[in-house]
């Protein structure tokens, strides 16, 4: 197993891509795609059996994984870049015109490590749930893992996609919740209460793990009980406690860099709080 502090120096430098490429593209969401990074990176760069050199549509052979909350797509695509999906200079090019690194993620640009468009929030994890059942109906024995944000959970559609992966005994699939507390308009609380949100997906006929989501070391942790888990009858869900906008102090404790792109000054103050540890793209 990687050492979690070489993880941790990944997510330093995926810190680093999600401020510039929003700086650099003015527009943006930092605060949920710093908050998810450390669950990304020890995905993508320990955890999900995957070849970045060959990536196919129907991730035939590989495990998959699936971004609901497509609004965090600069944590994705930096995971991605860094993990040798495409050239990490490409992140440059971040929602400019024409770009295969649009603001939400979309699958006609082509770029490798998109299996589908999100960001029209409560889908991702319908598509994961069909794409684990073609995997149970191919005999593959690979998994699929679905990241959706706390506020998403708000969607209907994640309600009805959870019973049907329950009653269908969709055991390769690993979901979690990225459970900031905190969505678009403030906390998610005040929005529209989950409640007891372990209830919940428990009653829903799933296995529920919790994790330090800032915390690499009990991640992985998460992450090796949940695929214990798996190949039992039952659907997975980990609920990831993290912080919107962690590692930069003043995007912490609150959601207003939900969506805000950081200024020059703020960019630069953001980028003195994480270390250069790949080399900027
Ligand atoms: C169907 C749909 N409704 C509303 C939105 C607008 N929207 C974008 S992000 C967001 C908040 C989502 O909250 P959460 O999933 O907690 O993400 P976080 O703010 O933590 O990154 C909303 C309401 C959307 N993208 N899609
Ligand atoms: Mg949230």
């Amino acid at each position: 197993m990687t050492d979690p502090a070489l993880l941790s120096k990944i997510s330093s430098q995926v810190r680093r891509d999600i401020i510039r490429m929003v700086h650099g593209a003015a527009s943006g969401h930092p605060g949920g795609s710093l908050g998810a990074t450390d669950y990304l990176v020890a995905l993508y760069h320990e955890v999900m059996e995957h070849d970045p050199g060959d990536f196919s549509m129907d991730g035939k052979g590989q495990d998959i994984f699936i971004l609901s909350n497509g609004h965090i797509s600069p944590a994705l695509y930096s995971v991605l870049a860094r993990r040798g999906y495409f050239p990490p200079e490409e992140l440059g090019t971040f929602r400019k015109l024409g770009t295969r690194l649009q603001g939400h993620p979309c699958v006609e640009k082509g770029l490798p490590g998109v299996r589908i468009a999100s960001g029209s929030l409560g889908q991702g994890l319908s598509v994961a749930i069909g794409a684990a059942l073609s995997k149970k109906l191919n005999n593959e024995n690979k998994k699929v893992y679905c990241l959706m944000g706390d506020g998403e959970l708000q969607e209907g559609q994640i309600w009805e996609a959870a019973m049907f992966a329950a009653g269908n005994e969709i055991d390769n699939l690993i979901a979690a919740v990225d459970y900031n507390g905190k969505q678009i308009d403030g906390p998610v609380d005040e929005v529209m209460p989950l409640g007891d949100l372990k209830a919940k997906w428990e009653v829903f006929g799933w296995d529920v793990l919790e994790a330090k989501g800032n915390h690499m070391e009990d991640i992985l942790r998460a992450l090796s009980e949940a695929n214990e888990h798996t190949g039992k009858g039952k659907p997975v869900v980990i609920l990831l406690h993290t912080e919107m906008g962690y590692g930069v102090d003043f995007m912490m404790g609150t959601h207003k860099w939900h969506g805000v792109a950081p200024n020059d000054e703020e960019a630069e103050r953001a980028l003195e709080q994480l270390e250069e540890t790949l080399g900027d793209y």
